[in-house]
């Protein structure tokens, strides 16, 4: 009799391990967490200043320098978030966006230098592309292809640059 129950009570344990390894649907999901960062010879005060985390796909284009492009654009995931302080030489700030959605993104930061709740280049708000190559100005351009791969459940570390003299 005991012989004949050891596979079932073994069947069970199995299942019961299998349970209770398996997430959730829905349970938990993809967290970006990362540093956005201005140019270190910014002259601006940054303390205070809010900031966008935009998340856009595939067929989704945002071009910094036709004005309205920034205000128009419908993100698949959005962060606004504010500078610490209210002024000073903070050059850079840490965000978290909870419960990213799978897929590919590109990242896009733009921070609201002049206060007006708008992007507007020319008035000195700053910005910038995630993109692996932060030299020269190829931060100021949207990459190619969606560089941000998010799964399904876990962390993805995106650093941000934006300025207008891209660290060396
Ligand atoms: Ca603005």
């Amino acid at each position: 009799m005991i012989k004949k129950l050891i596979p079932l009570v073994v069947l069970t344990l199995l299942a019961f391990m299998l349970l209770t390894s398996c997430e959730q649907p829905g349970a938990t999901m993809a967290m970006i967490i990362g540093s956005i960062n201005i140019d270190p010879y910014s002259e601006s005060e940054f303390g205070g200043a809010e900031f966008h985390v935009v998340l856009i796909g595939s067929g989704t284009t945002v071009n910094p320098f036709t004005p309205g492009s920034v205000d128009a654009v419908t993100p698949l995931v959005k962060l606004d978030g504010t500078f610490p302080g209210t002024g000073g030489n903070l050059w850079t700030t840490n965000y978290m966006i909870t419960d990213v959605p799978a897929g590919t993104y590109f990242a896009f930061v733009w921070i609201d230098n002049d206060g007006d709740g708008t992007f507007v280049r020319a008035n000195g708000d700053y910005f910038g592309f995630y993109d692996a190559n932060t030299l020269g100005s190829g931060l100021w351009f949207q990459p190619d292809t969606p560089n941000i791969v998010v799964p399904d459940v876990g962390l993805v570390d995106i650093d941000i640059w934006c300025g207008y003299e891209p660290p060396n």
